[in-house]
């Protein structure tokens, strides 16, 4: 057993308040769907397509489906991709961060690449905050895609090599992988995305991405219905200040984009993908202890979500006011006990 202190409290203060943010940020452009909240867990995954350790970790359902283009765009519109529900489930070890992005979709794979087409391969992004103010669309908010408001992590990977391969990595100052297209990006907005160390000076970019995927339906052929599987990897810290820093008890902010082949007859578009942006950010709460539980931190009232409750309650706290707890839960800014 391990005691652990107000700092802990401290940390889900953090978190509460930065959803306090989230959802004043959100207010007034659109009808605002519930907010996705993730607990990651605590693990060591290996990064080979295949997600058999996953089976018992927490994950969270996210609906992606289409953006729509903003009125006086000037872009072209795309084909039309059915919505799905994509499953996100997230790891952390004292090392990496690990993400698993599951796909329901026919297996469309044209590699590897070159000589063939990966326009006609299912391709994904990953995407995270960097810049608190940053918006999910690459960047930019819900209504004015042109303008950026913060920069964002992008791990964009257009499948050139084939399934169980490790793909990610490259040469030093750049987030390009030459090999497998698994490239290591960032972007301000959806018109201005690059490699990391492609745009702005930046000696620090690299690339430490590592992934590896397959399809449920692989064995049956070109269109098998199945299940796409994704699973990543990544430094918590790269020290490349065109990436996201993960902290243990952290909250990372992420979204998700898929490009199907079956968009059009001659594969994806850049416009055609679906998206959980519209969403707003999913807040995956990564784990606060090293060796500790899985428990959210920042459910401060121990309701099992995170919600505008909880940030209230920090407030409250903060101001030295009284705080309401139900029976059995700790009250805010005391010390708590867990297993270790
Ligand atoms: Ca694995
Ligand atoms: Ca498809
Ligand atoms: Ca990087
Ligand atoms: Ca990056």
């Amino acid at each position: 057993m391990k005691a652990l202190t107000r700092s802990i409290m401290a940390v889900a203060a953090l978190a509460a308040l930065a959803i306090t943010f989230t959802l004043a940020s959100s207010v007034g452009t659109q009808a605002s769907p519930a907010e996705l909240h993730l607990n990651a867990s605590d693990a060591t995954i290996t990064v080979d397509g295949d997600s058999s350790e996953w089976a018992a970790i927490n994950g969270l359902t996210v609906p992606m489906k289409q953006f729509e283009i903003p009125p006086g765009s000037d872009w072209d519109t795309p084909g039309v991709v059915d919505p799905i529900d994509a499953t996100l489930k997230v790891a952390t070890d004292d090392t990496n961060i690990y993400v698993l992005f599951e796909v329901p979709d026919d297996y469309d794979f044209d590699g590897p690449v070159p000589p063939n087409n990966h326009k006609v391969s299912a391709a994904l992004a990953v995407q995270f905050l960097i810049d608190p103010a940053a918006g999910p669309h690459m960047g930019s908010g819900h209504s004015d895609f042109e303008a950026g408001l913060g920069m964002v992590d992008l791990w964009h990977w257009e499948l050139d090599c084939i399934a169980s391969a490790m793909s990610g990595g490259g040469p030093a100052g750049s987030g390009n992988d030459p090999d497998c297209n698994m490239d290591d990006e960032y972007s301000t907005d959806p018109e201005t995305r690059e490699d990391d160390g492609g745009g702005d000076p930046n000696a620090a970019a690299e690339n430490s991405l590592a992934g590896s995927w397959s399809h449920s339906g692989s064995a049956g052929g070109i269109d098998t219905a199945g299940t796409w599987t994704f699973e990543m990897s990544r430094p918590l810290q790269t020290g490349d200040p065109e990436d996201a820093a993960f902290a243990a008890g952290g909250t990372a902010k992420v979204a998700l984009a898929y490009w199907d082949a079956d968009e059009g007859a001659t594969g994806w578009t850049d416009l055609g993908h679906v998206t959980s942006a519209d969403g707003g950010w999913i807040n995956v709460h990564l784990p606060g202890v090293a060796g500790g539980t899985d428990r959210l931190w920042a459910d401060t009232d121990c309701s099992g979500a995170v919600n505008p409750i909880d940030s209230l309650k920090v407030l409250r706290h903060d101001a030295g006011l009284s705080v309401s707890q139900t029976a059995g839960c700790p009250g805010v800014g005391t010390s708590v006990t867990v297993a270790d």
